[in-house]
């Protein structure tokens, strides 16, 4: 049934942009006899729709908006069973295992900042659904361009917890050399595109490696995960453009967690959420429960076929919930109620609805639970412990790898350095940073 209603979809819209192009070529034409069979239907090279005698304006708030697909209802049950995407378990108990040691991986480097011992940290808490439901369908080659928040897509590939750690403490086993603030990991291995902070950068970024890959015909798409509101930067909407008229194999998986740092969602646009502009750019388009990894495990391999064979963007906006504070700069009790928090962590989050099912199908119980949060502790400490004791990048690297020659202006710099150090030895932490560059 699913696969007949796949079927019909992609031919529908091949018959539709088929049409659309055949319009558009008669209009070039403008020729009044290949014209006359469109007379009754307006045929302006910018649009396609109907004429109306109706002097009627599209009201945004008289539109239903656009339903929010699942698989699992909250309490962990599968509602329509021909939507079980039939995982396994050792699948299943696979992507609870992530999403549980992100979880763990969080919780002890969000105290860990607390304490004073890494400068900043960005928990994930509530979005963990999201993170291993989209990567788990995707394939490895595929490519990553993620915001920040998406440290679970990088777990699930197989980013190892000594390089989370090392990153976090910018340590001289920092695939970045110390350079980025914590949690902007990247890893070429993983096909991962390193984190940069300023927002929606990474989206027409994105677009340009989709292009690439279309052109480079190599079966592969590229993902782009962004927050609700960093949609609202201009660099979102050119990528959603240029990535439908490009024809991109790209999707682009927006996390709706309610909030960008204080704003919320009420505040940052007033219509249909996010999902609402994928029509609107000409994007195949779904609203997923972001809570549900199997609905996302579903919509996000779709998508993947979808944007593969037809080379065409698609837009994922996956509904859920920011649990924890924006990051550790950040004290959430100042804009929403411990009440309303309190609310998405106990009713609707992704690793109890995942844990239900697991129990019900009978692959989990209490004392698997706990040797598996033990396990996971144990493991999360030791990396942790592994990578505060290592030293900090040799202070030369500051001076590499923008230029691959040194222009004269940065050799005089440090060359000043090097005096520098070595005439106030004393007044530096000089012993924790590594002698010379790896
Ligand atoms: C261009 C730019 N403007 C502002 C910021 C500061 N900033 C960092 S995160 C953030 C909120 C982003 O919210 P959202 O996209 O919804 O993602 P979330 O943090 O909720 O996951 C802002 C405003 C920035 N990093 N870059």
């Amino acid at each position: 049934m699913a696969a007949v209603a796949k079927v019909s979809w992609s031919v529908i819209n091949g018959v539709r942009r088929g049409l659309w192009r055949y319009n558009t070529i008669l209009w070039s034409l403008n020729s009044r006899t290949l014209c006359s069979s469109l007379e009754e239907q307006p045929n302006f090279p910018g649009s396609r729709s109907k004429w109306t005698e109706k002097l009627d304006f599209v009201q945004p708030d008289l539109y239903d908006g656009i339903p929010v697909y699942r698989v699992m209802d909250r309490k962990g049950n599968i509602i329509d069973p021909a939507y079980d995407p039939k995982l396994g378990e050792e699948m299943v108990v696979r992507m609870y295992h992530r999403m549980t040691l992100l979880n763990t991986m969080d919780r002890i480097m969000y105290e860990s900042q607390r304490q004073g011992r890494i400068s900043f940290y960005m928990t994930n808490y509530g979005e963990e659904g999201t993170h291993i439901g989209s990567a788990a369908a995707l394939d490895e080659k595929d490519l990553v361009y993620g915001q920040y928040r998406e440290a679970g897509v990088l777990m699930w590939r197989g980013f190892p917890l000594d390089q989370f750690m090392n990153q976090c403490y910018g340590n001289e086993g920092d695939g970045g050399k110390g350079r980025q603030m914590p949690v902007h990991y990247g890893s070429l291995a993983h096909n991962f595109v390193t984190i940069s902070s300023p927002l929606a950068t990474q989206m027409p970024q994105a677009v340009g490696s989709a292009y690439a890959y279309k052109r480079a015909q190599n079966g592969q798409c590229v993902i782009c995960y962004f927050g609700e509101g960093t949609s609202s930067e201009g660099d979102a909407h050119a990528a959603f453009n240029f990535s439908a008229t490009l024809e991109c194999p790209v999707i682009f998986f927006c996390r709706n967690n309610g909030y960008a740092i204080s704003t919320p969602t009420s505040e940052q646009y007033r219509g249909d959420g996010v999902a609402a502009r994928g029509p609107a750019y000409g994007m195949a388009t779904i609203r997923v429960d972001g809570n549900d990894v199997f609905a996302v495990y579903n919509v996000t391999k779709a998508a993947r076929h979808i944007t593969i064979t037809e080379n065409r963007p698609v837009l994922i906006e996956a509904m859920t919930y920011r649990i924890g504070h924006h990051s550790t700069s950040d004290d959430s009790s100042a804009y929403r109620s411990v009440d309303e928090v309190r609310h998405w962590d106990s009713t609707q989050h992704p690793i109890a609805r995942l844990r239900a099912y697991m129990v019900s199908q009978g692959w989990w119980d209490d004392t698997k639970e706990k040797q598996w949060k033990d396990d996971c502790k144990r493991q999360v400490m030791q990396a942790f412990a592994r990578a505060e004791r290592r030293q900090k990048p040799c202070w030369k690297e500051m001076f590499t790898d923008v230029y691959d020659k040194m222009p004269d202006h940065i050799k005089e710099q440090y060359e000043y350095m090097q005096a520098h150090v070595q005439e106030y030895e004393d007044h530096y932490p000089v012993k924790n940073f590594a002698k010379e560059s790896h």
